[in-house]
């Protein structure tokens, strides 16, 4: 055990500090800043689970500077332990993220109650830094670590009438407090279309830095569509289903005047309240003067995902 944990230090250290994160954040921060940001990291990687034996790194995002553990994890929106951002790093810890089910339903040939360990078992994880972006006009980047969805998917052989998939999180209102309350109607709901859920960057994840997923992040799976504003990436997922009809998210149920269906990353397409022009860098700039920079079309993936739309009107569908 000592040994593994030795291990796993050295591994993320290099991996991360050296690899990317030091060299980036130095560039964006000052060295001082950056080194003092990373080494925090590293010993909150050592709290959790580790993955770093079981995935493998790939090229995803390696250019990009990584924003840190400590703002990944307690800037979060997650309305089922509270609205604030600093919410759900405090009440978070009443979830149980294991032993956990996931049922898969609806137009699919291998439908079943699974347990997670066996759901992911048979892949192989990877590590991917991509770039996150809210609704809200805020931005991260997260080394996310999961496994294709497409390939998850695939097992369950769902049928030629499965032209959407839908995610379901956890409807429990002791493990999820908020839940007793009617901010949203629970239980959180979010869906794709097939062909979506089955392009290559779309990611079921199950950690982030290198480990366990925390809680407030949507343990134990979540979903992860980078090119799609933040709520598309439903967390604490115990529900896949596929149908034949669109589903209504929850976010669309709630104001489908502010979000779509698609909630495709959009500069050209404003929120009704505000504008999506811009987006501010989470731990960029300072308080007064926060480093804010040009939002882009489906977030920077519009050659892995713009032909997903050909013929469809970004403004209508937005
Ligand atoms: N179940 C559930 N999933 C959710 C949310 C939520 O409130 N409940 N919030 C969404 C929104 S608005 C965002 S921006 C992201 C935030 O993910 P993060 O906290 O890991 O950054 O989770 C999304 N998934
Ligand atoms: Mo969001």
């Amino acid at each position: 055990m000592m040994k593994k944990i030795t291990e796993y230090f050295v591994t993320s250290e290099a991996h991360y500090l050296n690899r990317r994160n030091f060299i980036k954040q130095s560039a964006r921060l000052g060295v001082g800043l950056a080194t003092f940001r990373a080494f925090s990291s590293s010993a909150e990687w050592m709290q959790g689970g580790g993955l770093s034996d079981k995935m493998i790194s790939t090229d995803y995002g390696k250019e990009l500077a990584l924003n840190s553990f400590k703002e990944i994890t307690n800037y979060n929106n997650f309305y089922e332990f509270g609205t604030s951002k600093r919410n759900p790093a405090k009440n978070a810890h009443t979830l149980k993220p294991k032993p956990w089910h996931v049922k898969v339903s609806g137009e699919c040939l291998k439908q079943g109650d699974y347990d997670l360990e066996d759901f992911i078992a048979p892949y192989q994880l990877e590590e991917r830094i991509y770039r996150f972006r809210c609704v809200e006009a805020w931005s991260m980047v997260i080394p996310w670590v999961g496994v294709p969805l497409a390939s998850a998917l695939k097992i369950f052989q769902p049928t030629s009438k499965a032209k959407y998939v839908v995610f379901k999180t956890l409807l429990d209102k002791t493990q999820m407090p908020w839940q007793n309350r009617p901010t949203l109607d629970w239980p959180y709901i979010e869906g794709l279309t097939i062909a979506e859920a089955m392009n290559p960057l779309s990611l079921l994840v199950v950690g982030l830095y290198g480990k366990t997923l925390p809680n407030q992040n949507g343990a134990p799976l979540r979903l992860v569509v980078p090119w799609k504003y933040g709520f598309k990436n439903i967390k604490s997922i115990v529900s896949i289903h596929f149908q034949e009809t669109a589903p209504l998210n929850t976010w669309q149920g709630q104001a489908s005047s502010e979000y779509g269906f698609y909630a495709n990353v959009n500069p050209a397409v404003d929120h009704p309240r505000w504008s999506q022009a811009r987006e501010r860098i989470i731990g960029g700039g300072s308080f007064f003067s926060p480093e804010k920079r040009k939002t882009k079309l489906f977030n920077g993936y519009g050659n892995e995902v713009a032909h997903l739309y050909t013929g469809l009107d970004l403004v209508k569908n937005f």
